[in-house]
């Protein structure tokens, strides 16, 4: 059933000015789910203004109070997860259990961040005159603008939203038009666990134009952006040019190494799910395969088969393992990679065609992919494809398999199958991405622990954890002099 969903700002539900709308559509069945106001500039400008609004009364709320409302959020998403779940399958295809997980994630975020209500450390040290003493505290900045992507449409939203809305910030939120519906319930849960209207807002349409318009206005204080290089690289020019605050978490060419002494059972079942997981759509799915030259064939053997048995279909048939590509543009693309890699000289090994068996063919269904003699610098092995294609490359030591996952111009996970100890302590030292797994795949990143990576990947900042709370909050120092007199710092006193 298809409805008609509209904009909250400042706690109304409202059309876009323009009046204008867009669609939003099942990937698996091609079906119309919902349509969603096409909003611009003038819309940005009522929800930044009301954001804005709101910040004056939100930054002076007690902290553990804001987190006894995000405490209620988690007990909310808790109550919603199924629905929720449900609804994200059918907007963005990911199976059951992913979208399961996804809302998880923002049921962690929320309890995570609920309990940083009472502790947002600041700190206190030492001072060098008497009778005086300095501390550092952690201020809101403003408002924050959270553009985010379509493949994890609750999870990414909640690690943007709760770190800002627990330090005193108000938000406005622009999710992904492949995922609107998602977005919208989850402000609505919000609401209804008691954030006050104002403090997070979210406006449905383009970036072109309200990303845009987000980016350029002079009340949006800092900007998380999650989604392809290419458009952070965007974000981060154009916010530079007003001094805003940007936060980049983007693409990912992430590799599994597989030594020849690597419990080989277990790094296919690692391979699978981190490659074929969400359909390969996430920023940490494992696109790259470097094996040691005794395991090559012997790995290729036992995954090729397990590859076959995946069955695609749609996310809300508990039976399916993979879901549909989010849409045809992606779709093409993806398709355009395999052409790429056949042309490179790699070779094909299984998939490398849209699926159109039955019920598939209504959606945007890939075959899982995946290609063996691939050379480093070749495009498939370099450039993220952001679907169900995996590369495999041959390499002869454990130092060359490093050599080769760390050249990349991404930087967030990496993998290391070994039963050797000096070998994954070499890794932990030698391997630069954010992230490493140590016998097990790229994927299922933690939020009480930092997630970004480097190069490429981000601009220095995490989220989640403590440190996700960084950009978000503003360094106030306060010294104090209690001497009755006049003292000066790096002066002699006496
Ligand atoms: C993403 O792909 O954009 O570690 C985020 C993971 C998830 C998050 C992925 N927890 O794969």
């Amino acid at each position: 059933m298809s409805t008609t969903f509209q904009n909250i700002i400042g706690g109304k539900r409202q059309d876009a000015h323009s009046g204008k709308t867009f669609q939003n559509i099942n990937p698996a069945t091609g079906e119309l789910l919902g349509t969603f106001p096409l909003s611009d500039e003038t819309d940005v400008e009522a929800a930044v203004s009301a954001a804005r609004t709101a910040f004056e009364h939100w930054r002076l709320v007690p902290a553990p109070k804001r987190g006894e409302i995000l405490f209620r959020v988690g007990e909310l998403l808790s109550r919603y997860k199924e629905d929720l779940a449900r609804i994200m399958t059918r907007e963005m295809g990911k199976v059951l259990k992913e979208t399961r997980g996804d809302v998880q994630e923002g049921i962690d975020m929320a309890y995570y961040m609920a309990g940083e209500g009472r502790r947002l450390f600041g700190y206190t040290v030492p001072v060098e005159l008497p009778n005086k003493s300095g501390m550092a505290l952690r201020d809101p900045v403003g408002v924050v603008a959270c553009i985010t992507p379509w493949n994890f449409p609750v999870a990414i939203p909640t690690w943007k939203m709760f770190p800002a809305l627990i330090a005193g910030n108000t938000i406005v939120l622009k999710p992904a038009s492949d995922t609107p519906q998602s977005a919208f319930r989850l402000v609505e849960i919000l609401h209804e666990a008691g954030i006050p209207e104002g403090v997070v807002n979210i406006v449905f349409g383009s970036g072109q134009t309200v990303g845009e318009a987000l980016i350029h206005h002079p009340d949006v204080s800092i900007i998380s952006f999650t989604g392809s290089t290419e458009s952070g690289r965007h974000v981060a020019v154009e916010a530079a040019k007003s001094l805003k605050r940007v936060s980049l978490e983007m693409g990912g060419k992430n590799a599994i190494i597989v030594m020849d002494d690597a419990d080989l059972e277990l790094a296919v079942e690692g391979i699978l799910w981190s490659a074929y997981g969400t359909t390969g759509q996430r920023c940490t799915a494992c696109s790259r395969l470097i094996i040691h030259q005794d395991v090559y064939e012997k790995l290729l053997t036992l995954l090729i088969p397990r590859i076959e048995k995946l069955r695609l279909g749609n996310g809300l048939d508990e039976a399916s393992d993979v879901g549909p590509v989010i849409n045809k543009r992606q779709l093409e693309s993806i398709h355009e990679y395999v052409k790429i890699g056949q042309s490179e000289g790699a070779s094909l090994v299984i998939g490398g065609k849209p699926a159109t068996e039955g019920e598939l063919s209504k959606g945007f269904f890939y075959q899982p992919t995946l290609f063996k003699d691939v050379k480093p610098d070749m495009r498939i092995a370099k450039e993220e494809i952001f679907g169900p294609v995996l590369s495999a490359i041959k390499v002869a030591s454990f130092e060359e398999a490093i050599a080769v996952n760390n050249d990349t111009k991404y930087g967030l996970s990496s993998a290391i199958y070994t039963q050797n100890v000096n070998r994954v302590q070499q890794a932990v030292r030698d391997i630069t991405t954010g992230i490493l797994y140590v016998n097990s795949g790229t994927t299922g990143a933690e939020i009480q622990f930092p997630f970004g990576g480097t190069r490429g990947t981000g601009n220095g900042h995490r989220e989640a954890g403590i440190a996700g709370l960084d950009v978000f909050t503003e360094w106030k120092v306060v010294y104090t002099d209690y001497s009755g007199k006049l003292q000066k710092a790096q002066i002699d006193n006496q």
